[in-house]
């Protein structure tokens, strides 16, 4: 039996591969303080009072940069004493924590050892079209493929998971996913916990038997609503429990369950600072006593526990809210209160923290520069939810889209159950809700998963300015994806440019049928790149737009595209 993610302590602790030596002190230090948990030996009043504790102590993911991921059915300890079967991404569930830093190149060998086909899709970061997780790119049982693409974008707290036509559901919920956070440097100047007050937690609910397995059997009733569980595992754990001190700490939370939406907050209204959303840092902390967080989305808070005692501790839940839809069959109702995580208060702070009153800048995009207007209607057809009264099919592009236009998407719920719309390729900005500018925080910054109650339409911009070719948008509540409700779009590439260089001149030009484009210039790519609009106004000559640009010092990358902002 595989027990990389055993309760006990010393064997979470055996030296995974590629785990990073900051990664193994960080888990240690955890281990150290969760312990007492499974120790056998309770040598102190305090270690005897954790000793009591229910549950079981939060486990935390292995961490990697790359390398490798394999797949594959494994029997894991979730509950100890049991061996539950699930799929395992090398060996753990939830997968290893990828950390790449913002602008290296993130490279992988995924390695499909289930007895069906698989693709992984990298939820959240912009990856080119055959790097994505198309589920076209899925590969065969016993096949494996290589991931190798530039990151280059904000930090961010991503994830990755199944995108297999069909099969993502029932894959996701049986382990085949984790998180992947981008880090930037630049960031550390804000001064935000880190090490190991910096911790992800991976939200799912399962639904488990008598012998603890994890049963996937969706009826034509939970394909409807999604499939909902009757417990939550919080990183792979169930009646999770984490021994903190009475500092300041960063939460890094995504809801990687099929269809549960989550309304995160304290049981006793302890209130906490929202700091990020799915694409990273907001412009400033946000302070707020409760935060929804529906399935694939990611939200980023900080947690003060100065203002309680040690020996204290308190509850996190998905508090209770009013739910759409027909709720679940199998497990509590959607908007049913779940207890996820109990914070044991167990020492002082190291040093007093508090969250910083600004983070990172945010740029809205201009509603006035929209090129056009798309509007999703999400209905219900039988038991499954169509895209504008269609379902998904793998060989067919329902729109295209020009690369670098500013769009508005519109998103019609026109049926009864909530979805949770994610789209590829691009971030957007939420924009409406119902006609209401006035926006939840949870809405805020960039992001690529948005909540569409039942009734509601919400406006959001997006502009496809990362990579061409053929990508996916589709709700996130996985057994509706995977039931066909998900699209094919394709990101049009831009007109291509013409670049004549001499010493000291550029001439440049493009056809003179688009419009609309303002050529820009850079002076490096990647992570650094400032695209800046080049000044000089285009001729119309010969039915190209050209452009002559003199006294042009050292070397300079070209591109067009259409102002957002
Ligand atoms: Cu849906």
């Amino acid at each position: 039996m595989n027990t990389l993610n055993s309760r006990l302590p010393m064997k979470s602790n055996t030296p995974v591969l590629g785990l990073t030596r900051r990664s193994f002190m960080r888990r240690s230090a955890l281990a150290s303080a969760a312990v007492a948990g499974a120790w056998p030996f309770a040598f102190a009043p305090r270690l005897r009072a954790q000793a009591a504790r229910p549950g079981y102590p939060l486990r935390l993911p292995p961490e990697l940069s790359g390398d490798t991921l394999t797949v594959a059915p494994a029997n894991l300890a979730i509950w100890p004493g049991y061996s539950t079967a699930v799929q395992a991404i090398n060996g753990s569930v939830p997968g290893p924590t990828i950390r790449v830093r913002r602008g290296t190149e993130f490279a992988a060998r995924v390695v499909n050892q289930l007895a069906e086909p698989l693709v992984l899709h990298w939820h959240g970061l912009l990856a080119p079209e055959r790097m994505d997780g198309h589920p076209r790119d899925a590969v065969a049982a016993g096949q494996s493929y290589q991931v190798r693409f530039p990151v280059n974008q904000r930090a961010a707290t991503c994830w990755y998971h199944a995108h297999t036509d069909q099969l993502t559901a029932e894959q996701a919920y049986r382990g085949v996913a984790g998180l992947f956070v981008i880090e930037d440097p630049n960031e550390a100047a804000l001064g935000l916990p880190s090490g190991d007050h910096d911790l992800p937690l991976v939200l799912t609910d399962k639904r488990s038997n008598a012998q603890r397995q994890l049963t996937y059997a969706p009826t034509m009733m939970d394909v409807m609503t999604g499939y909902l569980g009757d417990i939550v595992l919080v990183n792979g754990t169930p009646e999770a429990w984490l021994s903190v001190d009475q500092g300041l700490y960063r939460f890094r939370l995504l809801n990687g369950s099929n269809a549960r939406i989550f309304k995160v907050g304290f049981a006793d209204g302890h209130p906490f600072h929202l700091i990020a959303t799915d694409g990273g840092l907001l412009p400033a902390p946000v302070q707020v006593t409760r935060a929804m967080l529906a399935p694939g989305q990611r939200l980023e808070i900080l947690v003060d526990f100065s203002s309680y005692a040690v020996g204290g501790s308190v509850l996190l839940q998905s508090l209770s809210f009013p739910a759409s839809g027909m709720g679940g069959m199998g497990g509590p109702q959607q908007g049913t209160e779940m207890d996820l995580l109990r914070f044991y208060v167990d020492r002082a702070a190291s040093g007093a923290a508090t969250p910083p009153t600004t983070l990172v800048p945010f740029t809205p995009y201009d509603r006035a520069r929209a090129q056009r207007t798309r509007v999703f209607t999400l209905a219900m057809s039988g038991m499954v939810h169509t895209i504008n009264g269609q379902l998904f099919n793998l060989q067919r592009v329902d729109f295209a889209v020009p690369f670098g236009d500013l769009e508005l998407w519109e998103y019609r719920n026109t049926g009864t159950e909530p979805h949770p719309m994610h789209l590829h390729a691009a971030h957007c900005q939420v924009v409406e809700r119902s006609g209401q500018a006035q926006l939840p925080p949870e809405d805020a910054g960039w992001k690529d998963t948005v909540l569409v109650e039942a009734g509601e339409t919400v406006r959001v911009l997006v502009r496809f300015d990362a990579h061409p070719g053929v990508f996916v948008h589709h709700c996130h509540n996985l057994e509706h994806e995977d039931s066909g409700m998900m699209q094919n779009f394709e990101v049009l590439p831009p007109p291509p440019l013409a670049i004549q260089q001499t010493p000291g001149r550029v001439k440049i030009s493009w056809p003179d049928s688009t419009q609309g484009f303002q050529l820009e210039a850079t002076p490096s790519l990647g992570a650094d790149a400032a695209w800046q609009p080049v000044t000089a106004i285009p001729v119309s000559a010969g039915g190209r737009w050209k452009v002559t640009l003199t006294n042009v010092a050292g070397h300079h990358f070209y591109r067009l595209m259409k102002p957002a902002f």
